[in-house]
């Protein structure tokens, strides 16, 4: 019998610790590391279906070719040379601007990285930049406290009041779910926050059920009272605090009524949760799904201001936890990306077809997709097909064939977690990194991406990256060297253990931020529009918002949903009465940006003229980005998925 310990790849919060046993008839088994704090011996779902991922008959197990519309299967001395002649010549031809790589995160190994080095070694090719994810919650920390860090999971224990603002940690970050409750057994409060009555609010020991959007307006009207109440941390704010005079001069000019009016919930309950945010520690743990709004940045910073005027910032129990970039001053990503160029071109992820077929028009000529599912996961799909239709040469690396995949040149296939090594480091939410043991070898004709970028190297004669990167053991120790040089550790005495980086107990216990001034920087309120998304709506009455799946991570398990069946929205009963619609009913949805087939299902959970649809479906299930909008966030170029109005309109029977 064999053991060995590796981590969950996938994009998530948790970066789970995970064990796997061989038996000496090669069974395998897997499990949640028992040892691990977070992880606790337990796995997802979504992590004990790493087996299946693995030994599925679905992966790709050849190179792929599309020829005249079909595939067929090529040998990889074949796939290398042809992809690598067709490199050479755009790079001839057009320079090497006119080629794109679309990396995502749908493996978080720091190896998965060299798809940027090698492409930055060929010029100033064209790369993306915003997110999908998590922009404009890291631009607004970036502002308030110079950079996005999380208190460590165990310091929960020490909060009074967990406020859980716009994060499901049952569906998306299952393993907090524990630490909330043996708070709550503890005695402290636990607040969510969300327009959604989700699974994770019925643990809550209150729940207000805000209007999308109207976090900002929440967090002023919470100041408001507090500052009126005289309840703010005077000597905090003072002592370590930037642009508090002018904040506090403009939000007395705001009326509290009108402030809270937007917010959908009444004066009793925002007065009872500016009270539970009082009584401190007071903890807040943010989500993603708030700032997917054109107003995303300024309302997180408008939260964060809660932080600092009552103190809660660098103190046990404490904090804005949204996320964790910690591990990133111990990594040399000038290095890992082979950051070299001042002049690149770049495009704002979400406006992936307007780069394309407007503002670049027939100028990329040739397209890698790693790591990521675009042709679903950007929004606006009926877009993103026709710019994906747009460019000539495209080629993907993937373990399945995938809707991207499926709209490619050529497919090439990549290892599992599990049968190669790599550093990880969930820079979500907790501290912990791992040095991934292989498990098993490479699945016979599928390559690691690593050796797939190297081997294209040696047939570009690209000397000077083999030189650099040709190495995957020189890679992760160059790229780490700062971790390994002050931990005393080699690489490979990283190998198995389960360690957290010290020194990321409680963020900011110093009080010296990384701000310019080195203060915390309050938002400035002085051109701060406080407008009301309903305007915009017109005949789209229906706010629709497109929440992560419990059981899939985004579109990863979602393969197998049979062609014909259309993804249900949920919707409050109320509003369905009102329009006159069944539970059940097959309706059609239309945004500005396109129409799906649905299943209507009645929820109470769900806040009034609300609709709520899980992402992640194939477009043979017409999932939910055909309906999205392609905007962005007003800083850090975050898509807006949320920000998104439709109509229903009733199928004849
Ligand atoms: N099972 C599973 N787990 C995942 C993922 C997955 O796909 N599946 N994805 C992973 C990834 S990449 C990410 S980014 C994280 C995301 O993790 P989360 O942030 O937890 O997930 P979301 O579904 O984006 O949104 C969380 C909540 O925000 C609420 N929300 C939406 N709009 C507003 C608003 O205006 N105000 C407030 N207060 N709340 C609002 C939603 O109702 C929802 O309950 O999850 C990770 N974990
Ligand atoms: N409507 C709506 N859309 C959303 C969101 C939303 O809230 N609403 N959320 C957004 C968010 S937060 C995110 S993070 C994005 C996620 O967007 P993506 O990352 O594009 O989504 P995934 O479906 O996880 O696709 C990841 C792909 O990577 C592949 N993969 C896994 N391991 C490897 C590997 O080692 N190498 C390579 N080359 N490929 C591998 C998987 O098989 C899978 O096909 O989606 C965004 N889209
Ligand atoms: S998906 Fe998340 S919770 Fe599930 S096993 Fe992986 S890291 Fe853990
Ligand atoms: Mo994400």
């Amino acid at each position: 019998m064999k053991k060995y310990k590796t981590a969950c790849s996938l994009d998530c919060w948790d970066t789970c610790s995970i064990e796997v046993t061989i038996s000496d008839n090669n069974d395998i088994q897997i499990k949640g590391d028992q040892q691990h704090s977070i992880t606790r011996g337990f796995l997802c779902e979504k992590g004990m279906y790493h087996l299946d991922r693995l030994n599925s008959p679905h992966r790709i197990t050849s190179p792929m070719k599309k020829v005249q519309g079909e595939w067929i299967q090529i040998g990889w001395d074949q796939a290398f040379s042809e992809i690598a002649q067709q490199l050479r010549e755009i790079i001839n031809s057009y320079g090497a601007s006119s080629l794109l790589l679309y990396g995502e995160a749908g493996h978080c190994g720091l190896k998965k990285n060299i798809d940027a080095a090698f492409f930055n070694s060929l010029g100033e090719v064209t790369m993306p930049t915003g997110s999908l994810c998590w922009g404009a919650g890291i631009a607004a920390q970036k502002e308030d406290f110079g950079k996005a860090l999380s208190h460590p999971p165990q310091d929960l224990l020490n909060a009074k009041t967990i406020v859980i603002w716009g994060r499901n940690p049952v569906n998306t970050n299952i393993h907090l779910v524990p630490f909330i409750n043996d708070a709550k057994k503890n005695g402290s409060n636990i607040v969510v926050i969300d327009p959604i009555k989700t699974a994770t609010a019925t643990l809550a020991t209150h729940y207000y059920q805000i209007k999308p959007e109207a976090d900002g307006h929440l967090a002023l009207a919470m100041a408001k009272i507090i500052i009126d109440g005289n309840y703010h941390q005077k000597e905090f704010i003072s002592t370590y605090c930037d642009g508090y005079s002018s904040f506090n001069e403009h939000l007395t000019q705001l009326n509290l009524d009108e402030l809270i009016i937007q917010t959908g919930l009444s004066k009793e309950e925002v007065i009872e949760l500016t009270k539970l945010y009082l009584t401190s520690p007071s903890a807040i743990i943010l989500g993603y799904g708030l700032q997917r709004y054109p107003s995303g940045g300024r309302n997180i910073r408008l939260i964060d201001s809660l932080a600092a005027i009552t103190g809660n910032i660098g103190v046990s129990g404490g904090g804005v936890s949204y996320a964790n970039q910690f591990i990133n001053q111990w990594i040399d990503w000038k290095y890992i990306r082979n950051n070299q160029h001042n002049h690149q071109p770049t495009f704002i992820r979400s406006k992936f077809h307007q780069y394309i077929l407007k503002e670049r028009r027939n100028e990329i000529k040739g397209m890698f997709i790693t790591k990521g599912n675009p042709l679903l996961q950007l929004p606006n799909t009926n877009k993103t097909i026709e710019a994906f239709n747009h460019i000539p040469f495209k080629v993907t690396i993937d373990l399945f064939m995938t809707d991207t995949a499926a709209a490619s040149d050529y497919v090439l296939p990549c290892t599992h977690i599990f049968e190669e090594e790599d550093f990880l480091c969930s820079s979500m939410w907790h501290s912990h990194f791992f040095f991934t043991e292989r498990v098993l070898p490479p699945r016979e004709n599928v390559k690691s991406e690593f050796d797939i970028f190297v081997e294209l190297a040696k047939r570009l004669n690209l000397y000077e990256f083999l030189e650099h990167y040709g190495d995957e053991t020189t890679y992760l120790e160059r790229g780490l060297y700062s971790l390994l040089s002050n931990t005393g550790l080699t690489l490979q005495g990283l190998q198995g253990k389960n360690l957290s980086l010290i020194g990321n107990e409680i963020p900011w216990e110093s009080k010296l931020f990384s701000t310019p001034s080195k203060k915390f920087q309050f938002i400035s309120l002085k051109n701060v529009q406080l407008t009301n998304a309903i305007d915009e709506r017109n005949d789209f009455s229906f706010q629709l918002l497109s929440l992560h799946p419990k059981h899939s991570l985004h579109s990863q398990h979602l393969h197998s949903v049979e062609e014909g069946i259309y993804p249900t929205v949920f919707c409050n009963p109320h509003t369905l009465e009102q329009i006159g619609i069944t539970s059940g009913e097959v309706v059609e949805l239309e945004s500005q940006q396109g129409k799906i087939k649905s299943i209507i299902q009645a929820s109470e959970e769900v806040g009034e003229n609300l609709l709520l649809i899980y992402e992640g479906w194939w477009l043979k299930n017409q999932g939910v980005n055909f309906l999205t909008p392609d905007g962005v966030s007003d800083i850090g170029n975050q898509a807006i998925y949320n920000h998104c109005f439709c109509k229903i309109n009733k199928l004849k029977e």
